[in-house]
């Protein structure tokens, strides 16, 4: 509860800040966009989990204020990048069944004057959407502008094929355990390449998560993976580290 009451008061202070991972194109290592991860600090400096807060704003009624302020931030930060760079952000599973959450980032974006074909929204199922039919209105509300919808940690939990079917998508991450694991396991690196296929064949662009080491990154390529995203690329950063990645990474 004392989380709660410090997390309540953090977001009304507006102290969470966005931090930014880049997303990279595997066949010319060129930055296609970043992805905006929430963090939070602490007074005496320590962090605070996103997984722990994100679980305490859902809970406690504040994810959508939570969301709304980081998505602000991000855009604004986002402005000074080239043009041409995607800003990746993520809509928690309660989200999705708020019938007014399209109107509301779309007014956001209005708000900063960021091109909604800039934005690429990254979703997660979960068994509390019970209405798949008003999850699938918003995604092709927005859809409609040009926000990209990204499928998160594919292949994990309630994030699987039956979502394939179901939902609007323009991008699959690949959950970060099945790179982490394919170098040395024969089966796992068949799955990647499948889904891969998969992908292909649904005119779905992929996205390969928790890329670290060369090798990952050289098998990932050579099957034809579009993006990907990992500690080798760089790690979550502020904004006011971007401009310097951007100009390091050319
Ligand atoms: O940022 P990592 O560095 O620790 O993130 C941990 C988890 O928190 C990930 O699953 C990530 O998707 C989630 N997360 C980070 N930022 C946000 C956010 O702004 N909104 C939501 N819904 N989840 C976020
Ligand atoms: O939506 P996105 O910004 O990724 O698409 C921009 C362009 O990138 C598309 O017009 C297309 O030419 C290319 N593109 C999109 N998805 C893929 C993909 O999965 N593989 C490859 N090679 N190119 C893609
Ligand atoms: O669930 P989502 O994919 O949004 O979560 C992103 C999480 O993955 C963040 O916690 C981020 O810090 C973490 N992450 C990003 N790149 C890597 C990586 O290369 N390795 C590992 N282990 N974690 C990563
Ligand atoms: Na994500
Ligand atoms: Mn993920």
């Amino acid at each position: 509860l004392r989380i709660e009451t410090e997390l309540r008061d953090a977001i009304a202070n507006d102290t969470l800040m966005p931090y930014f991972q880049p997303l990279v194109r595997l066949n010319n290592r060129t930055v296609y966009g970043f992805e905006t991860l929430a963090r939070w600090q602490r007074q005496d400096g320590s962090f605070v989990p996103p997984d722990v807060f994100i679980r305490t704003a859902e809970n406690a009624g504040l994810i959508t204020d939570l969301s709304d302020k980081l998505l602000r931030k991000a855009c604004l930060a986002a402005r000074n990048w080239p043009a041409n760079l995607i800003l990746a952000f993520n809509i928690s599973p309660r989200q999705l069944s708020d019938q007014f959450l399209g109107n509301r980032l779309l007014r956001i974006l209005k708000e900063v004057d960021f091109p909604p074909q800039r934005l690429s929204i990254e979703i997660t199922e979960s068994a509390i959407i019970r209405d798949i039919g008003e999850t699938v209105r918003i995604l092709d509300q927005l859809r409609a502008v040009g926000v990209r919808i990204a499928l998160d940690d594919f292949g994990t939990g309630y994030s699987s094929l039956a979502q394939l079917a179901q939902l609007p998508l323009d991008k699959i991450k690949i959950d970060r355990q099945f790179t982490a694991n394919f170098m040395e396991n024969d089966k796992q690196s068949k799955i990647v390449r499948s889904v891969l296929e998969l992908g292909r064949v649904l005119e779905i662009s992929m996205l390969a998560e928790g890329v670290e080491t060369d090798e990952q990154y050289q098998m990932l390529r050579a099957m034809g993976c579009y993006l990907g995203q990992g500690y080798l690329f760089g790690r979550p950063m502020p904004a006011e580290a971007v401009p310097a990645y951007l100009i390091d990474s050319q």
